[in-house]
């Protein structure tokens, strides 16, 4: 990869393994010359995040808590960002949950408590996040977020959260529309299924992707690396005119069927 970010600095939130989205961003945002500030939630993975982060190329110093569901939190991470590092130059938001129970049967069956939870960690935290960071993005900036094609379409299983997906994208179009004055953009990557720990537990996973190695144009399943360098790419000036855009990173299979 020529790209080069060097002398940029990115927040890159969800890595919880090596098998995490977030940790191609990582990837290939280390391979393009970037710094790199990770946040995380559940602390049982802080070691494994700092241990991934210092087998990186660059010296990427910070692993911070940050859990979206609470304000506070999210005001402290980005407090300490700006007192430790100043200006930052995007945000990875790789970030999503629903409970077990809602992942299967019918979406008719989503219960109030459940519908909130998936909404508010999986959609609302973009604008929680994007409020905190905008005065951190004081050269501009380049906002991505990561969703699936059921929040497009019906299917099977993925119920609430593809609601919430539809709503992280509308959010992004929204927040699109308020930072472009500040010079900051916002997009998502509409990711074909990778195996991470969010997959785990999928039944039918493997029927999933073996319907896209039949399927898509490209005729094989998504990687990491490939959605890590079209993130690479919204976050660099190769892509200063793109902006409330979703881009497939799914071989093709969106236009299938
Ligand atoms: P991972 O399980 O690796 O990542 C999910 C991340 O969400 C974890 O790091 C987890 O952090 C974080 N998270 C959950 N709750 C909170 C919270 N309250 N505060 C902060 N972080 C939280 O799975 P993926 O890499 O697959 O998921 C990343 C994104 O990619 C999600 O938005 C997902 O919907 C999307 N996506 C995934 C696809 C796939 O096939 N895997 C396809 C298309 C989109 P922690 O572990 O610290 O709790
Ligand atoms: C149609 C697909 C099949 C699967 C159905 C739903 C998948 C929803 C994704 C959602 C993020 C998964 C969870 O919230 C899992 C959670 O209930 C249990 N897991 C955890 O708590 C682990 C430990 C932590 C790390 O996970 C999180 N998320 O915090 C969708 C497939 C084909 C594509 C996928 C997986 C899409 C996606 O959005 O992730």
């Amino acid at each position: 990869m020529t790209l080069s970010l060097k002398g940029k600095t990115f927040v890159v939130m969800g890595v919880a393994n090596k098998r995490s989205i977030a940790w191609g961003i990582a990837r290939s945002l280390d391979q393009a010359g970037a710094a790199i500030i990770f946040t995380y939630a559940g602390e049982r993975f802080e070691k494994g995040v700092r241990e991934l982060a210092d087998s990186l190329e660059g010296d990427h110093k910070y692993v911070l808590p940050c859990d979206v569901t609470n304000d506070e939190a999210i005001r402290e991470c980005f407090e300490t960002i700006k007192k430790e590092v100043g200006v930052i130059h995007g945000i990875a938001h790789c970030i999503a949950f629903a409970e077990k129970e809602e992942l299967q049967g019918e979406y008719l069956n989503t219960t109030r408590e459940g519908f909130l939870l998936a909404h508010n960690i999986s959609s609302y935290s973009l604008t929680a996040v994007a409020k905190e960071a905008r005065g951190l993005m004081t050269e501009g900036g380049s906002i991505v977020t990561l969703t699936y094609l059921g929040g497009e379409r019906i299917l099977p299983n993925y119920n609430v959260m593809g609601v919430a997906k539809a709503s992280l994208e509308a959010s992004v179009r929204y927040l699109a529309g308020d930072l472009g004055k500040d010079a900051i953009r916002v997009n998502s990557i509409s990711a074909g299924p990778i195996r991470t720990l969010s997959a785990k537990g999928v039944g039918d996973f493997n029927t999933i992707l073996k319907e896209i190695e039949e399927k898509a144009p490209l005729r094989r399943n998504t990687t990491q690396e490939e959605v890590g360098d079209a993130a690479a790419f919204l976050f660099s000036h190769l892509s200063r005119g793109i902006t409330g855009e979703n881009i497939h990173v799914d071989s093709g299979y969106h236009i299938v069927g």
